[in-house]
């Protein structure tokens, strides 16, 4: 088969292997400024208005991709090079994978090679909405304050350096600043980010930022932007050197980064858009008046359920989420966490069966087409620990309930986080408090409970007793048996 790369000129090439885009591109406004622009905003958000720009008037809500850091480079250089195209390859149930290329990215910027583009791109009149997928780290809150945490370096070189922003906190403040001098209207800033309250987090942050950066600016963000929170779900797992060869093989498309995920995918979105937006309610997403609720239970038991799988699965040698969840000892640990520990901290939820979600997650989570990596789930723990588990225990523990499976789980992340499995291989541990996390993990070894002192990650949950007691036998018996005896152990507790 021959094969081309992918870009504009070739993609008509590409129409009796895969479905292609069947709108004119270069008939499409930008109409989303969307920072972020790895894997799932790529599955997500750009397949949504993909599937949108396919239906009649919609041309204006085209996507600008920003890679905002400097890591972000190989990526941009990727959709630069094949004008904002690329392949969307869903790993259907069955085996089969659907291919799809996605042209809804008509721009792409790299923030780093020039910042004042960017900022002058968001401040742009046809630009309505900012869409972030910036990590739950990028918010730049400190669990210990529950603040902004302002002592950040980086922060403190964007107040010194506005035109040249590192942070997404500089590029959005600069922006704003023009849109209010030009006389703009108002505009909407959504975050993507597996956070809770998500919307909430994004503004209460910027405005944070802003306090200190450009006060005189804080008001007219007050009247003019919107911050909605929206929930968003697909397991999109990295993308492999396999999956790029066997598209280059099976279908003759030379794409650099093809983004590989599930079928399911949900977005519920807060319907509060200062300025318009997209009917992505015509493409399956669906506009809520209140979508915390939803936010919470997706986070405390799909994103809470994989960061128990894999750091359970890590320490025990395995590399990918369905190795683990089709171990049954650890599936029937997790099953007991989300029915003993989670849903009752949920509430109701109107037209959700927490029984039927709870079990999809289990498949979902053994799709054996998907092989999300471990490594890739237990990366930036420490950013994701507070957000996806935390709030269970809190409640927990104020309503003096169970936290056994919780504390077991944060017990045996001190041990991986001494970096080495029970096979005594090395762990690949990527977190921006890794070497933190590597010191406090050695001095558990004397005194578990040492682990519990890292504030920014645990707050002061060390002072509680009934928590601290919990942790330290777990962490003991971790040590003493081994997590899969632990987990065994447990279960028959219950
Ligand atoms: C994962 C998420 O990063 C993680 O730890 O739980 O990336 C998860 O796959 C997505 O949120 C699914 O919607």
């Amino acid at each position: 088969m021959n094969t081309y790369q992918l870009n504009n000129k070739n993609l008509t090439l590409f129409k009796d292997q895969v479905a292609i885009p069947q709108y004119n591109r270069a008939e499409v406004k930008t109409g989303i400024v969307h920072v972020g622009i790895g894997g799932f905003h790529r599955a997500h958000q750009a397949l949504y208005t993909d599937d949108l720009l396919h239906q009649e008037g919609n041309n204006d809500w085209g996507i600008c991709g920003v890679a905002l850091l400097k890591f972000d480079q190989k990526i941009y250089n990727t959709l630069k090079e094949q004008d904002g195209l690329y392949t969307l390859v869903v790993k259907e149930l069955d085996g089969t994978l659907s291919k799809r290329i996605i042209g809804s990215m008509v721009e792409t910027l790299f923030a780093p090679e020039n910042p004042s583009k960017v900022i002058e791109k968001m401040a742009s009149d046809e630009v309505k909405i900012i869409t972030l997928t910036i990590t739950e780290g990028g918010y730049n809150y400190n669990e210990a304050t529950s603040e902004f945490d302002a002592d950040n370096p980086q922060i403190l070189q964007d107040i010194a350096n506005p035109l040249n922003p590192i942070t997404i906190f500089g590029y959005l403040t600069q922006a704003l600043k023009l849109r209010k001098e030009r006389g703009l209207d108002g505009i909407t800033i959504q975050s993507c980010d597996n956070i809770q309250g998500n919307g909430h987090m994004t503004q209460k942050m910027l405005l944070s930022y802003v306090k200190m950066a450009e006060p005189t600016l804080v008001g007219w963000i007050e009247n003019n932007v919107s911050f909605p929170n929206s929930m968003v779900d697909r397991i999109t797992p990295a993308t492999t050197q396999n999956d790029v060869e066997e598209l280059t093989k099976t279908s003759g498309i030379d794409d650099a980064w093809p983004v590989v995920c599930e079928p399911f995918k949900q977005w519920v979105i807060e319907d509060n858009f200062v300025a318009g937006r997209p009917a992505w309610e015509n493409v399956g997403a669906q506009f809520a008046k209140d979508v915390v609720p939803y936010e919470k239970m997706k986070l405390s038991l799909l994103n809470a359920g994989h960061s128990v799988l894999g750091i359970l699965g890590a320490l025990i040698g395995y590399n990918t989420i369905d190795e683990v969840v089709h171990n049954k000892n650890i599936a029937t640990f997790l099953k007991n966490y989300m029915d003993k520990e989670v849903t009752s901290t949920l509430g109701t939820l109107e037209g959700v069966d927490l029984e039927v979600y709870k079990q999809s997650l289990i498949e979902r989570f053994g799709n054996i087409n998907i092989k999300d990596q471990i490594d890739r789930i237990c990366s930036e723990s420490s950013a994701k620990i507070p957000i996806f588990i935390l709030p269970t225990v809190n409640t927990q523990l104020k309503n003096k309930a169970n936290i056994k499976h919780a504390a077991f789980v944060l017990a045996a992340w001190a041990v991986y986080s001494l970096g080495k499995n029970e096979k005594g291989t090395d762990l690949n541990i990527k977190d921006a408090l890794k070497t933190t996390l590597h010191q406090k993990a050695i001095a558990a070894q004397q005194n578990s409970t040492l682990f519990l002192e890292i504030e920014t990650v645990f707050g002061d949950l060390r002072k509680n007793d009934v928590f601290v007691q919990a942790f330290a036998n777990a962490y003991d018996n971790i040590v003493k048996k081994g997590v899969e005896k632990c987990v065994i152990d447990i279960n028959q507790s219950i």
